[in-house]
């Protein structure tokens, strides 16, 4: 995703907090954003704090060699430092709604993986409401399977094969939607599809797949 390494810093938001309005409320984006994401990155970077040998990773270098991480702060690295990568694409791939939607080979490969559009929404927004507890739903172009997928992960738990390029991807923890749907996730899901990024999208898949770090 970058070349950033240690200290990490929180990206700031590519959009004005109350730019998702009336989908994803400003104070609900202020606190995810501005609390949540921030204190992740402190505490990934106060667990790397004491080990400069980890100094030079970047965070998708950390998150896939886990077992070189020192088991004291494994847990700490893993979860904040999953949940820094994973906002940091959440993000990236939600923008002010302007009704875009895919098109080209993008679509294409919608269609080809999931019967159409449609198809390809109701079965993220059956992954998505339907997840267990906290976690993420991701849209993944798998360069193996040469196919898209819904993948549905634990936690802070992240995209991090080599073959899979994140193209979506939906925050269900509950903190990004409590405010103001409660225990409605699904009424969220519904207002993440109005502000997914397919824009961002689109030229993520068209990228080459990322080497290994
Ligand atoms: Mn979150």
């Amino acid at each position: 995703m970058t070349t950033q390494t240690y200290p990490f810093s929180l990206p700031p938001l590519p959009f004005a907090p109350d730019a998702l309005e009336p989908h994803f409320d400003a104070r609900t984006m202020s606190i995810h954003h501005d609390e949540h994401h921030r204190v992740y990155v402190e505490r990934l970077n106060a667990a790397l704090k004491d080990h400069p040998g980890l100094h030079g990773r970047t965070i998708e270098n950390l998150l896939r060699n886990l077992n070189r991480i020192p088991p004291d702060i494994r847990p700490a690295v893993r979860n904040n430092g999953g949940g820094h990568l994973n906002h940091s694409l959440f993000w990236s791939l939600i923008g002010p709604p302007v009704k875009t939607a895919p098109a080209g080979p993008l679509l294409d490969a919608l269609t080809a993986s999931f019967g159409s559009l449609e198809s390809f929404r109701v079965k993220f927004r059956e992954a998505a409401a339907g997840h267990f507890a906290s976690g993420w739903v991701f849209l993944v172009a798998d360069a193996r399977k040469n196919a898209l997928e819904v993948l549905a992960l634990p936690d802070h738990h992240c995209v991090l094969a080599t073959h899979q390029t994140v193209l979506l991807v939906c925050d269900v923890w509950e903190h990004a939607y409590y405010l103001k749907h409660q225990q409605k996730r699904a009424d969220y899901v519904d207002c993440w599809w109005q502000v997914a990024n397919w824009q961002e999208a689109s030229r993520r898949f068209g990228r080459p797949v990322e080497a290994e770090a």
